[in-house]
């Protein structure tokens, strides 16, 4: 597949994406692009085994926790999931798999080519794009599919992440549909495939290409965003042009994406038919230690919750309330409530639902706690959608670690 419809990228300036990000002038970055170190106290802890980290700042970002640097991975802490329901952009988690990835991009000369089986092939500017018709808006949570793999019980391969591989953002943009209507799809057309400007360090690796089905692409959700929050994508979140794929975690929404192929076939390229998959079981389970027989791509969010305003360890006084609040999300399928347990899933109560931002967003909830006596209170809280999916009381296994929605625990004390 070739690459490039323009060359508008200077992949070693550095100024210009410093420039970009207004941190040169504040001489806020020190040597390289590479991440600024907090010091010996910019650390975190995450609560398992070998979960120290470093807290780095990279261009456009404040500091986050580092998984790798090169190339940039990195998570969100947690405590900013408490602080609103959209993630802000310079606290947005960061992931990439190769390591030569566009430091800057020249918006005028951008170009997105759409190509294939298609009547008309296209090199749509940001500019064309734009004008294609008024620009649609969806709140939506992008999650890794890894996220959380840190807790998976036998440990697993992988970057060890707790729950910061996630963050829910108003994205604008055009519908895919709208691009792919105006190119024209070939009746024969069966996959769209989605190229982005960064690269694999070397021939033999496989450039991170992903595709979806036809009725997929054209399922009018599916978007070309350039903007989120109300700004310009940040350059390590896909600056100037990502998809969004509402619903489905983020190993299909590509960065900086510049090239669009539809394909008669199934795309077998590494990141689809090798990578990013799960048992093919319900649940995507399997016994650790055994390899599964058949498996297949991750494809939707599993619905999941978490408690947000408290962490382990935290104080609750006997007697009088205390408000809980958390997120909880689903694929899209209508989250229908979040059950809140304060005894360890004894017993549930209802929470109360915050402002509904549409069916792909984080959605806010709360619940008073009064603990009647001194001691250890394990909190849970467990979401339900339309379609009864809920989420498990006992973790599902997959060798990946992925797709993790397991009920998770807060150990609090009543004083
Ligand atoms: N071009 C490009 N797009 C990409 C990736 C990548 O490596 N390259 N990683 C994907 C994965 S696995 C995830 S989880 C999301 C993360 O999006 P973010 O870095 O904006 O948080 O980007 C996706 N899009
Ligand atoms: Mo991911």
């Amino acid at each position: 597949m070739s690459r490039f419809s323009a060359r508008p990228v200077d992949r070693m300036n550095r100024r210009t994406f410093l420039q970009a990000s207004g941190l040169l002038a504040a001489g806020a970055v020190g040597g390289g692009l590479g991440p600024r170190l907090l010091g010996a106290d910019g650390r975190v802890v995450l609560p398992f085994e070998n979960g120290e980290r470093e807290l780095v700042t990279f261009p456009q970002k404040r500091p986050l926790i580092c998984l790798t640097s090169r190339p940039p991975q990195l998570e969100t802490p947690f405590a900013v999931f408490n602080e609103g329901v959209l993630t802000p952009n310079d606290a947005f988690f960061v992931r990439y798999h190769l390591s030569d990835i566009p430091t800057s991009v020249d918006p005028a000369t951008f170009r997105v080519r759409v190509r294939g089986k298609v009547a008309t092939a296209l090199e749509l500017s940001l500019d064309d794009l734009k004008k294609m018709g008024p620009p649609v808006d969806v709140v939506a949570v992008n999650q890794c599919s890894g996220n959380s793999r840190g807790y998976f019980k036998p440990r697993v391969n992988g970057g060890q992440l707790s729950h910061g591989a996630m963050g829910n953002a108003r994205w604008t943009g055009v519908p895919l549909r709208t691009v792919l209507e105006k190119a024209g799809l070939a009746k024969e057309a069966r996959q769209v495939a989605f190229n982005g400007l960064d690269r694999p360090p070397l021939e033999t690796t496989p450039d991170y290409v992903k595709a979806l089905d036809v009725d997929h692409a054209l399922d009018g959700d599916v978007m070309l965003a350039w903007a989120m929050n109300g700004a310009d994508l940040p350059m390590l979140n896909g600056y100037p042009l990502r998809l969004v794929v509402p619903g489905y975690y983020g190993t299909y929404w590509v960065k900086h994406v510049n090239d669009i192929e539809v394909l008669d076939s199934v795309y077998t390229g590494f990141w689809m038919a090798s990578a990013y998959r799960t048992p093919a079981t319900p649940g995507r389970v399997i016994e650790p230690g055994t390899a599964p027989k058949r498996t297949e791509p991750i494809d939707r969010l599993t619905i999941r919750s978490f408690i947000t305003s408290v962490t382990d360890q935290a104080k609750l006084p006997v007697g009088r309330e205390t408000m809980v609040r958390g997120i909880a999300f689903d694929s899209g399928r209508g989250l229908r409530e979040v059950a809140f347990s304060s005894d360890g899933g004894r017993s549930w109560r209802v929470a109360e639902l915050g402002e509904d931002l549409g069916r792909y967003s984080f959605r806010e909830w709360r619940i008073g706690v009064t603990p009647a006596q001194r001691g250890p209170l394990t909190l849970m809280a467990r979401a339900l959608n339309r379609l009864g999916e809920s989420q498990p009381l006992e973790p599902l296994w997959n060798p990946a670690g992925y797709m993790r929605n397991v009920v998770e625990t807060v150990n609090v004390e009543a004083v």
